[in-house]
């Protein structure tokens, strides 16, 4: 696609000042911080790249739909309006929401797993979701296309299915112990990379001629409908709702985390294309874990605003603006000589750590280490995808080694401008520039679960 960057699609109503710290300070909040920017408060904090999730600015027309809001315990309108939404996007008929993504993983994924021994097989497992995983008894594999590991190489589907991996895991272990294949799109920590309907059509088949669910896990789905209209041949003059639709029908599930593409700060939904009974069984449960079927832990003014996203986040003015800043970011780094993921994804450039710092040994984080440099350079908060995320092997507890090691620039929705983006850019060159001096880190206190959320840290001292 050609380079535009255009302004912003938007003018700004409304302003939220943010304040730039002295480096001296940043070295200070840091230490406090225990070398993790989760621990930093969000006030010391100047450009907050550290996820997409929640972090978006909502439009006038959400703002307006909270007013609308009916608080009702039971059968609230505004369930009805984002039911609607939901069913009109997806074509499934049911609905369940849920307060995050996480919320409707624990309430779908434990009814997949009926025994011991089961698996799940993805693109890419997020890293709640393969929590989720684990916590039901089950094991998470990744079976994500190789090329995905070669960060310079460029290539429009890095997030695709290894069909061979596939359908070798399932042969291995048995198509009655497969638990569900779990598609994620844009795959997240493959670097927001999108999936081809052509392979999403191929894990379809796979998975319907052994009776294996499939399940979406479609944060960024709205996303991946744009690259595949202007990446895959023959969709370019399909709308997106079209493409959205097609990759519905061929699943069987939709999970979404409705912080991302909903343009929400809070939700999440669940929704089950013909299962009445899975549809049951769910329902069931989310009464105790997430609350009574019509809010699922949302607010009726939530349901308000996240049917109005839903509809925003199909809109391509917007999602033509929301992929070229991003692009825009990559492409200053690619021209300073900055090792990323290419091409650049939706919603976040891909720092190469493990080339940006290769003195830096895996359990050592050198993702962290970026990060941790990042925000003592000019108060810019990023996120660690990569071997500090990644954990320990849950039955070995060793330290698992990500085969990616990544700083994630994750770009909020509608937030922030180009120019922030360029004061993000020249941040990082001038890190890059005494990269050598980058040293690696060792725990201070390790959680058991999702531990890189509340860890502490310190720089390893030879
Ligand atoms: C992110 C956040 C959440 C997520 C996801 C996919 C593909 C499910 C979920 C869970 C998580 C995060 C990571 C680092 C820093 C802050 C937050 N992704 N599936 O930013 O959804 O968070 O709503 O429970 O990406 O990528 P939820």
């Amino acid at each position: 696609m050609e380079k535009t960057y255009k302004a912003e699609p938007y003018r700004i109503k409304m302003i939220e000042p943010i304040r730039e710290t002295t480096k001296s300070e940043r070295k200070r909040l840091l230490t406090e911080a225990g070398y993790n920017p989760f621990s930093l408060r969000s006030e010391d904090v100047y450009i907050d790249l550290l996820t997409d999730s929640g972090t978006g600015a909502m439009s006038q027309a959400q703002w307006a739909a909270l007013m609308m809001g009916d608080e009702a315990y039971a059968g609230s309108r505004s369930f009805y309006r984002l039911e609607k939404v939901v069913k009109e996007i997806t074509g499934y008929p049911y609905f369940i929401p849920a307060h995050q993504g996480r919320g409707a993983e624990q309430v779908l994924l434990p009814r997949l797993v009926h025994k011991k021994g089961m698996f799940f097989l993805s693109n890419m497992h997020f890293d709640t979701t393969r929590a989720h995983v684990e916590l039901a008894g089950a094991r998470a594999i990744d079976c994500v296309v190789d090329v995905c590991f070669e960060t310079e190489k460029e290539h429009p589907f890095k997030g695709n299915f290894d069909l061979d991996k596939l359908r070798h895991h399932i042969e291995e272990k048995g198509a009655e112990n497969i638990a569900g294949i779990i598609m994620t799109i844009t795959n997240n920590s493959a670097g927001g990379q999108p999936v081809s309907m052509a392979n999403l059509r191929e894990v379809s088949a796979i998975g319907r001629a052994l009776n294996i669910p499939l399940i979406i896990d479609g944060a960024r789905y709205a996303e991946n409908a744009f690259f595949i209209k202007t990446r895959e041949t023959g969709y370019a003059r399909h709308s997106l709702r079209e493409i959205a639709r097609e990759t519905f029908e061929l699943a069987d599930i939709f999970l979404m985390s409705a912080k991302k593409d909903g343009l929400c700060n809070i939700g999440g939904l669940l929704a089950i294309k013909s299962d009445q009974k899975l549809f049951e069984t769910c329902r069931t449960h989310l009464v105790p874990l997430e609350g009574f079927p019509t809010y699922g832990g949302l607010t009726g003014r939530d349901m308000e605003a996240l049917a109005v996203g839903l509809e925003e986040a199909l809109e391509e003015d917007y999602l033509a603006h929301r992929l070229d800043q991003v692009r825009y970011l990559g492409d200053r780094l690619i021209a300073a000589g900055i090792p990323i993921q290419r091409p650049v994804g939706g919603h976040a450039v891909f720092v190469d750590c493990h080339a940006f710092a290769p003195h830096i040994p895996y359990d050592q984080f050198p993702g962290q280490s970026v990060v941790n440099a990042l925000y003592l350079e000019a108060g810019v908060r990023a996120v660690e995808i990569g071997s500090f995320l990644l954990g320990r092997d849950p039955d070995t507890h060793e330290n698992l080694q990500s085969p990616l090691e990544f700083m994630r620039l994750t770009i909020p929705r509608r937030t922030y401008t180009y120019r922030h983006l360029d004061v993000v850019a020249d941040a990082i060159i001038t890190i890059h520039e005494k990269r050598h001096e980058l040293v690696g880190l060792t725990f201070e206190y390790e959680p058991k679960v999702l531990r890189h959320f509340t860890a502490r840290l310190r720089p390893v001292t030879s």
